[in-house]
């Protein structure tokens, strides 16, 4: 299946022969390093192979359009509950350099002792079942050929059928799971001993499908108020189960620690957060990290989240991990929505290219604080692991409520996770093994009696499922309703018709949000916001961000509401773009005929760095194609632009206008026509108008020949002029 970059994607493509799909690798990729890599006009220290499609950061317009890759693997995590509303999102953060696509599963699979089968859809997730890998496995294949890198994919493999997922992660090509019996201790009151046993045969399992394994240790300080003070512990979880996958026969490379900077600003981050990951890194030296951004203190506000993300990506850098996981800048606020997805990773992504070479130029002092914090934490998480001796071990310890703890160890408050280590769910379920156990498939850990003797262990039953994929069964769907095919019917429908709708999260949900500032106090502010957007039409108008400017002067307010509109693309009039000619015919044309161009910023407008790039042969602007340009300046009076285009002959006249306070742009843009119009110029002269809020429709309605916005440059604006002097020219 071949994707094009114009098209949708199609899921019925993806749905079609699924029964017979395998994936085409298994295992985990890493991205290819490439050192002293140059790109545009730069030489590169940390990047990766770049990519053949993909949409670069918007600054990359002043850079030749480069778009580096950082040689850190970035994640997203997708959660619409839609799998093939997941499968678009997945697209869109592929093009944005994500290349480890985290599925959530719905609420509630952890606690499922066995397999969903088919496509319902979930909540805060999807049921992760064998249709839906196989299907986003397939929608992903397709996609990293598109954007020319291995694409990772993602999801749980903790939960009380730990092994069962294991095995179907492994025989459907999945490469990177979490995997953490102390999460399911911890988190979802799973019984221990089930969690633990069934974790060495996951785990077992995962390693020889060369799975990446994230633990679970970022929940705690994920879920801890106080998460700084939990630090120490976290050590010793990592510990756990780094050391209980090795012992299950993991090797070191396919196991990464999974952890997040603890604090946010206004904490003063950098002093707790930078020695925590340097000791982590010392501890754990030769293992991977995976290192989440920080949500446990997010709020309603992007743009702070983005800059706590930012700062986690900084100690991630200094510390080497090797995988920058993103949530999204709303994550406080919504199950994330598309743009959003987009949004964390291209604040990975930013940030990682504005970090590129740091580790050259600077190091982390090898006396003084950083030193003194790094050696108290590691002095007291190797006191936590030896309480949990003096305790009776781990269980016990879980008992007393010795984990997220929020004391500062070995400080107490009382307050940590308790578990009864004969209670949770799956209570009494883990049965010794008979002495002729048989393992069903060849990953196992501990006795079978299908051994030794053969190559391969299946070989004494005719194969399993892991080493013949043709013995897999693949279940279609279970429920008649609950269907992907059900849920396509509307959207194909839609898009035969040309409908389209507004869209956050799944087809058709016509969410939007708008931004609101009211003077008012809060209260009154945020019931005046939700009146307004009603009356915009918004049905079920709700404040997901509210921002106190000041209590008595205004608050901001984001408002989601549903926007009942569906447009038909095919009524829509869309002015044809025409493609700019190229430098040369520009040129070509110009250079010979002698042609005048007066320009300046007008009014009272000293924002003069547009029309330079326009100009300015160096900024590649239109000297350079033979006009012959006079730049009167800055707050130029409209009357010396036609008494100058007089003097020279000039056939066209630029004005920039970037200030637009009280509409002063339209007056410039009219007062030049009317008075080009009474002296009598208005039929020789080209009228061309700039700036950030100008349009060609606004130009035109003020008078001008055309108008040119934001992003314009020297190629396009020599392009219009040819065309409409030939015009002029050809009568
Ligand atoms: C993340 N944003 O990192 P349920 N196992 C482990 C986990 O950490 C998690 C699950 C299973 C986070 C999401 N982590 C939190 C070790 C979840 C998920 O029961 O399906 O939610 O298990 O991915």
């Amino acid at each position: 299946m071949k994707l094009s970059p114009h098209k949708k994607l199609d899921v019925r493509e993806i749905l079609k022969g699924l029964e017979k799909y395998q994936p085409r690798r298994k295992g985990w990729s890493w991205r290819k390093k490439v050192a002293a890599n140059r790109i545009g006009p730069f030489v590169y220290k940390d990047t990766s192979e770049s990519l053949t499609n993909s949409i670069p950061l918007p600054a990359a317009a002043y850079f030749d359009n480069i778009d580096p890759q950082s040689d850190v693997v970035i994640t997203t995590e997708i959660a619409s509950g839609r799998f093939e509303d997941d499968l678009r999102r997945m697209r869109m953060a592929a093009w944005h350099g994500a290349d480890h696509i985290m599925v959530i599963r719905t609420t509630g699979q952890s606690h499922i002792d066995g397999l969903i089968e088919g496509t319902p859809e979930g909540i805060g997730g999807i049921p992760i079942s064998r249709k839906q890998i196989r299907a986003t496995r397939k929608a992903l294949d397709a996609i990293e050929d598109e954007v020319g890198r291995p694409i990772n994919f993602h999801s749980y493999v903790s939960g009380v059928a730990g092994p069962e997922i294991a095995v179907l992660f492994a025989e459907e090509g999945v490469n990177g799971a979490h995997q953490d019996p102390q999460y399911n201790v911890l988190y979802r009151d799973i019984n221990m001993h089930r969690s633990f046993v069934d974790a060495a045969e996951a785990k077992k399992i995962m390693a020889e499908a060369a799975i990446l394994q994230l633990d679970g240790a970022h929940n705690a300080n994920a879920t801890a108020k106080q998460a700084w003070k939990v630090t120490p512990e976290l050590f010793v979880q990592h510990a756990i189960n780094t050391a209980y996958s090795n012992a299950a026969g993991m090797p070191d490379d396919l196991i990464a620690l999974s952890t997040v900077p603890p604090t946010a600003p206004p904490a003063p981050k950098m002093q707790y957060d930078l020695p925590y990951a340097v000791a982590l890194r010392e501890l754990f030296a030769g293992y991977k990290f995976r290192a989440q951004q920080n949500t446990r203190y997010m709020e309603a506000d992007p743009m702070e989240a983005t800059v706590t993300h930012v700062l986690d990506t900084l100690i991630s850098r200094m510390t080497s991990a090797d995988i920058q996981s993103t949530i999204t800048p709303d994550e406080g606020r919504n199950i994330p929505w598309h743009y959003n997805n987009v949004a964390g990773v291209n604040t990975a992504r930013q940030t990682l290219m504005g970090l590129d070479g740091l580790m050259e130029q600077v190091e982390l002092k090898q006396h003084g604080p950083l030193r003194e914090n790094v050696r108290e934490l590691k002095e007291r998480a190797v006191l936590f692991l030896e309480e949990i001796l003096e305790q009776g071990g781990y269980y016990a310890a879980v008992g007393k409520g010795q984990f997220v703890d929020q004391g500062y160890f070995p400080e107490r408050r009382g307050d940590g996770i308790m578990r009864d280590p004969q209670g949770g769910d799956g209570v009494d379920t883990v049965i010794p093994r008979e002495a002729d156990y048989g393992a069903p498939v060849c990953s196992h850990f501990g006795n079978s009696i299908y051994a030794q003797s053969n190559s391969r262990p299946c070989d004494d039953y005719g194969g399993c499922t892991l080493c013949d994929p043709s013995k897999i069964q693949y279940i279609d769907e279970l429920d008649a309703e609950d269907t992907v095919e059900q849920r396509l019917q509307q959207p194909l429908a839609d898009r035969a018709a040309g409908l389209v709708r507004p869209e956050v999260e799944k087809h058709g949900d016509s969410i939007v949000c708008v931004t609101l500032f009211v003077p008012e106090s809060p209260r009154v502010a945020e019931a005046a916001a939700l009146e307004m957007a009603a009356r915009m039409g918004l049905k079920n108008p709700e404040v997901i961000s509210r921002r106190v400017m000041h209590p008595a002067e205004g608050s901001v307010f984001d408002i989601k509401g549903v926007l009942d509109v569906a447009i038909n693309v095919n009524e829509l009039e869309i002015p044809a773009s025409e493609e700019p000619l190229s430098d040369e015919a520009i040129e070509a044309w110009i250079r010979p005929r002698n042609i005048h161009v007066v320009a300046a910023t007008v009014g009272e407008d000293e924002h003069s760095v547009g029309l330079h790039e326009i100009l300015d042969i160096k900024h590649g602007g239109i000297e350079k194609y033979g006009f012959h340009c006079h730049d009167l300046g800055t707050s130029v009076p409209i009357e010396r632009l036609l008494d100058m285009a007089e003097e020279t002959g000039a056939r066209v006249i630029l004005i920039s206008t970037i200030v637009t306070h009280a509409d002063i742009h339209k007056q410039h843009m009219l007062h030049l026509h009317e008075l080009a119009k009474q002296r009598g110029m208005r039929e020789r002269l080209i009228l061309v108008a700039g700036g950030g809020q100008v349009t060609e429709q606004l130009a035109r309605q003020c008078g001008m020949d055309t108008g040119f916005g934001h992003g314009t440059t020297g190629r396009d604006v020599g392009s219009y002029l040819v065309r409409v002097l030939q015009d002029k020219e050809n009568g």
